[in-house]
């Protein structure tokens, strides 16, 4: 028991990032924006770490994480609304809990920032609407169902690491017409 603490904190907290970020749900298919929006955190540090007092941040509110202890190589999603998130997707996505005021995504572009528990910044992601966009139609990422994902873990926070996700008939059957939600607590779809 004593080893196992030693370990816990040994552990860089920066190995948490940013994985995947819902900003604008697909108000048709999934529900209000207010409720929907959720944020994916990706953890690759090689000893259990509690996220206990980790947060993020737009600069106005702030999302503080309530003690979570998250395994090596794992995804975990901080939602809006627990409620609502497990009304769409299930109860088996591992989320966590957290308190003070939901950073509201602004669906134009916001900025996140992730802290440490000590508060020092880990990363921002600054994104817009335009991210992913595809040739002046807009991002699928920007109300039609699909999240920013973060293609490569250990890249960097700019426009050119992240992608809209693809279709993935995430947990979800309807006959001909397969959407995409993202994929919470799961590898991204735009992974490499
Ligand atoms: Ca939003
Ligand atoms: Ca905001
Ligand atoms: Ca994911």
């Amino acid at each position: 028991m004593y080893l196992m603490v030693i370990l816990m904190l040994v552990a860089a907290p920066y190995d948490v990032v940013i994985s995947e970020i819902m900003y604008n749900p697909d108000g048709t298919s999934m529900g209000p924006d207010e409720l929907m929006e959720w944020v994916e955190l990706y953890y690759s540090g090689e000893e259990t770490l509690n996220l206990r007092g980790m947060s993020f941040s737009d600069g106005k509110n702030t999302v503080q994480f309530i003690d979570y202890f998250i395994q090596p190589d794992e995804y975990v999603v901080v939602p809006a609304s627990a409620g609502a998130f497990i009304d769409l997707y299930g109860s088996t996505v591992p989320f966590l809990e957290w308190t003070g005021d939901w950073t509201k995504l602004r669906n134009s572009g916001d900025q996140i920032s992730l802290y440490d528990s000590e508060g020092s910044l880990i990363e921002t992601v600054t994104f817009t609407d335009e991210w992913g966009a595809d040739n002046g139609s807009g991002s699928p990422a920007d109300g039609d169902g699909s999240t920013l994902e973060r293609i490569d873990l250990e890249g960097g926070t700019d426009e050119s690491n992240w992608a809209p996700s693809e279709d993935w008939d995430y947990r979800i059957v309807t006959a001909g017409n397969p959407l995409c939600w993202g994929t919470p607590g799961e590898r991204n779809s735009r992974w490499r």
